[in-house]
């Protein structure tokens, strides 16, 4: 589209939703403030770079062969550039700990240091991206049993807090080399296949490791810890120690950040119905964006009725500044560039549809008790011209307008992923 349609189209827009009293460039301004942390793992089908010939485990699975994955360190961060100059706005990167960099030498999960993790900094720092952590409790022979932080062997756990003490130092090294708080969160993949006889001594182990990987202070400028739990799993049908109900008391009593997965719940469970419930008790919470289907909870986050909810109680809520928000989906079966571009594109996309929603009017109406209002106004704000005002923010923000990224991504497919053995 050329510029002056573009501006016009714009102009057009800017006026509607001024009627409605939404200013169009107010919630330009502030949807360029709003950072999403990128999750490295969709660039290589959550593989990591350890090389110890170790497979996925944790009951993640990656599912697809689209060629072109990358193979190196240095293979993913172009990647990541690419999807990058592809997404408007300044953004994060959210790393995760066994795409360490050792130069050749053998180091295990319980000796990495902030050393290991020099070149993904200063790449970070190259970008002016924020960077976000998450220790590796899976993919690893230790982890095989489907235990970890919650191991009946008081060995294998102490092998885990050690992992999760340490990336915690990494995230306040983190912090600090980039001036901008890191995130740390936690996962694990404990839990059963069938039903436990007993549910209750791996929770109070769980607690007890929580608590040695907590016992030292951090300053919170520098890292914030989170923590994150789920329903179920492939190989925990039955039984997730760290549960959604677990984590949350645990961060309500020790004041550590709970993360919400999107495809953590139950099929018609609403993670957004639970920020503003979480966040009257927590100062801040981390989001993994998400769609989850059927089985699957980490599919490449779409324009779905769910996203936008997400969005909407993030931007309604006046919550910008106490949720970080991360996306969490791989997705092996189409380009690896796209699906980071398309994922982070409609994140951005629902944000700004919630940002130029006629909220005040609406408010207003249900105060009053004007349901009947409340719902037209709603429905009446979903095909309102927002696709002039997202078209607008790109080229103002240098990116590719449309689908025009797609030939983007196709040419690097020709020239660089398609030649990767
Ligand atoms: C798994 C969790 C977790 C992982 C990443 C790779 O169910 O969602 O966040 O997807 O750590
Ligand atoms: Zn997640």
């Amino acid at each position: 589209m050329n510029k002056r349609h573009l501006e016009s189209a714009y102009r057009l827009a800017k006026e509607q939703y001024a009627e409605l009293g939404v200013n169009t460039d107010a919630a330009l301004k502030q949807i360029a403030t709003i950072p999403i942390s990128l999750h490295c793992w969709q660039g290589d089908d959550v593989g990591g770079f350890e090389n110890f010939g170790g497979e996925l485990g944790g009951g993640l699975a990656v599912t697809g062969n689209h060629p072109g994955k990358a193979r190196t360190p240095g293979e993913l961060r172009a990647d990541i550039e690419k999807s990058l100059s592809l997404i408007p706005g300044k953004h994060r990167l959210n790393l995760h700990a066994f795409y360490a960099e050792f130069g050749g030498k053998k180091v295990d999960r319980d000796a990495i240091a902030p050393e290991h993790f020099g070149n993904w900094i200063a790449w970070c720092k190259q970008h002016g991206l924020g960077m976000d952590f998450n220790p590796t409790c899976f993919s690893h022979p230790k982890a095989a049993a489907g235990f970890t932080l919650s191991h009946p062997d008081k060995d294998i756990r102490r092998f885990w807090v050690e992992h999760c003490v340490r990336c915690r130092a990494i995230g306040a090294a983190i912090g600090k080399a980039l001036g901008k708080t890191c995130v740390t969160n936690i996962w694990i993949p404990d839990g059963m296949k069938d039903t436990p006889a007993d549910r209750k001594s791996p929770r109070e182990r769980l607690a007890a490791s929580l608590d040695a990987i907590f016992a030292k202070k951090i300053d919170a400028k520098l890292n914030r810890d989170a923590i994150e739990g789920k329903l179920f799993g492939i190989g925990s049908e039955s039984y997730v120690v760290g549960s959604h109900e677990f984590y949350l008391a645990y961060a309500v009593r020790h004041n550590k950040l709970v993360t919400l997965d999107a495809g953590h719940y139950h099929p018609t469970e609403s993670m957004a119905d639970k920020i503003s419930a979480v966040l009257t008790q927590l100062d801040e919470i981390l989001l993994h964006v998400s769609r989850g289907v059927r089985w699957d909870s980490d599919h490449v986050v779409t324009l779905t009725d769910e996203l936008q909810a997400i969005a909407q109680e993030i931007v309604w809520g006046n919550y910008t500044q106490r949720i970080h928000i991360g996306l969490d989906y791989f997705d092996a079966s189409i380009n690896r560039v796209a699906a980071w571009t398309i994922g982070t594109r409609n994140m951005l996309k629902a944000l700004l549809l919630a940002l130029l929603t006629p909220i005040e009017k609406i408010k207003a109406a249900e105060a009053g008790g004007d349901y009947t209002s409340r719902l037209a106004l709603l429905e009446e704000a979903k095909t309102l011209p927002a696709v002039a005002v997202w078209d607008y923010y790109c080229a103002t923000q240098g990116v590719p307008v449309g689908a025009a990224w797609l030939d983007e991504v196709k040419a690097y497919e020709k020239n660089v992923l398609s030649k990767r053995g």
